[in-house]
């Protein structure tokens, strides 16, 4: 068994049956731009422990899988600067795993890695802000999220803000469903655009409750159904970026995409870096605001899961 390495806190909550909630680093390292990174990772953390909930942010470091992370773990994930090491932060989806172990590397975990890792230590909640998806033009290029394929194995409710809009959002949702992945909409039936809290596609499952959701999950796992759950939780009104603004804004950021010739991996960091420019900092603020959010919701779902068994 591969050796797992957490923090006191999550390993005493984790023994004590009491709930933890899991957060990713891949929007540390190539989500948000230093320092507002480390310290929206700080402030999340304090979030769920303001709900009596203990976070566990992983990552690899040196090639340990880490479950909780402290203050030089996330400065590091945040600089990019590895003190002592010749390595840069790199990306770690699913299949980038056994390498960065093998290698003894740092690795910031996407939100399929992070799924993996954390159902590996048994915690079932985890939260973040957008889920990786169907990319547009993905009828040639084939570039699609390995998120998706992990929700389709890995038993972990995962909460983001929906699906940017610089994926095609129909299509996820098409992928979704042929996965067997269910995907609730939280208080809301219009599927949420990360920046907006509306995308024009209908949400498959609309839930109210972070107890309906607890519900769901254990109802799911009595049937044998394999795999995670996906919710779908808007943006609070006050800090959406309206439509008539972010979506000509995504549009010129995948044009530059485009014309810049990126791809693979470095699509999704490359556009959420330009979104921030371009809209001089408002996407980020949106962005951070809409994590906090998922934190809260996530803290109330894990307690009410941990409340059921
Ligand atoms: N969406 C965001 N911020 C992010 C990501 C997505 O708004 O940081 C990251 C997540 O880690 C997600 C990953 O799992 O991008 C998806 O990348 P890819 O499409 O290469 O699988
Ligand atoms: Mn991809």
């Amino acid at each position: 068994m591969i050796e797992l390495r957490m923090t006191e806190e999550v390993r005493d909550a984790l023994d004590g049956g009491r709930p933890v909630v899991a957060l990713e680093s891949t929007i540390i390292s190539h989500g948000m731009p230093y320092p507002d990174n480390v310290a929206m990772a700080r402030e999340v953390e304090e979030i769920i422990r303001s709900h009596d909930v203990t976070p566990a942010t992983i990552a690899v470091l040196d090639g340990v899988p880490r479950i909780g992370l402290d203050d030089a773990g996330l400065e590091l994930l945040g600089s990019g600067e590895a003190p002592g090491s010749e390595h840069r932060i790199r990306k770690v989806s699913i299949r980038d795993l056994p390498y960065v172990v093998a290698r003894r590397e740092h690795g910031a975990t996407t939100v399929a890695a992070t799924m993996r890792l954390a159902a590996l230590a048994g915690i079932r909640v985890f939260t973040t802000g957008g889920l990786g998806g169907v990319h547009r033009g993905a009828t040639s290029s084939f570039d699609e999220s390995a998120d998706l394929t992990e929700l389709a194995l890995t038993p972990v409710t995962v909460i983001s803000a929906g699906v940017k809009s610089i994926l095609d959002i129909g299509l996820t949702l098409e992928r979704m469903e042929t996965l067997g992945v269910p995907v609730l909409g939280y208080r809301t039936d219009d599927f949420p655009a990360f920046y907006t809290r509306t995308s024009g596609y209908a949400v498959p499952l609309r839930v109210d409750s972070a107890e309906e959701i607890a519900a769901l999950m254990k109802a799911k796992d009595d049937l044998g159904i394999a795999g995670g759950v996906s919710v779908a939780n808007p943006i609070p009104e006050s800090d959406e970026i309206p439509h008539e603004r972010i979506d000509a804004i995504i549009e010129q950021a995948l044009a530059d995409c485009e014309r810049l010739g990126v791809t693979g991996k470095d699509t999704t960091p490359y556009l959420l870096g330009r979104i921030v420019e371009i809209t001089g900092g408002d996407s980020l603020t949106a962005n951070i605001a809409l994590v906090k959010n998922n934190a809260h919701l996530g803290s109330e779902i894990a307690r009410a899961f941990a409340a059921q068994i």
